[in-house]
């Protein structure tokens, strides 16, 4: 049902791909710039349409909300806000939440197949160790209470984020 692929999202042929968005929706670098790049402009329209409407003030961070997917192999992208990494504060309930609210939305979609990227371990700064355990435990514990999810994705775009999870996924 958990699956560790080494690749690049935008390329997952699944029925949702979660992006690590901004609370702004309205694109930025890492992972939210390739699946602009790549799903083209319907999936900015869209995200415009939500700021315009419900979402005036942004996202929230562990907040999800889904677009079309464009011209992506996807039916819908799942946009999430993670958290900045903190020294200080303890943001994981919010990591925790960007999981479990983009799996539960999946569901409320009909979507079977799901693809995450590492969240907030990007421009956002998360250590990877602490976020695979995260991310890992959110989606196996989610997963177990959606029947209709029959693959979750991990979809790691280095070796050594790669590697973590799997570490961390062994220990699972
Ligand atoms: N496929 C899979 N993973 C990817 C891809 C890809 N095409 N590109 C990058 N990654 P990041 P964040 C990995 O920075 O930390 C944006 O500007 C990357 O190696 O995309 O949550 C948003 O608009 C890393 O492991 O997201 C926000 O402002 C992981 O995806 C901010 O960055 C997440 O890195 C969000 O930061």
């Amino acid at each position: 049902m958990i699956e560790l692929v080494l690749g690049d999202i935008t390329t997952q042929h699944v029925d949702v791909i979660v992006n690590a968005a901004n609370s702004s929706l309205l694109g930025g670098g890492g992972v939210d710039g390739a699946i602009h790049r790549k799903g083209g402009p319907e999936i900015l329209a869209a995200c415009r349409e939500l700021r315009a409407g419900h979402y005036g003030g942004g996202l929230k961070t562990g907040h999800a909300v889904a677009t079309t997917a464009g011209r992506l192999p996807a039916k819908w992208v799942v946009h999430t806000v993670g958290p900045v990494w903190s020294a200080t504060n303890d943001h994981s309930p919010l990591l925790d939440a960007c999981y479990r609210n983009s799996l539960k939305l999946a569901a409320d979609l009909g979507a079977h197949t799901i693809a995450f990227p590492a969240i907030s371990t990007g421009i956002y700064g998360w250590p990877l160790d602490s976020a695979a355990a995260i991310a890992l435990t959110a989606v196996a514990e989610e997963t177990a209470n959606s029947p209709g999810i029959t693959t979750a994705r991990f979809v790691l775009f280095d070796q050594p984020a790669y590697d973590v999870f799997e570490r961390a996924f062994s220990r699972l």
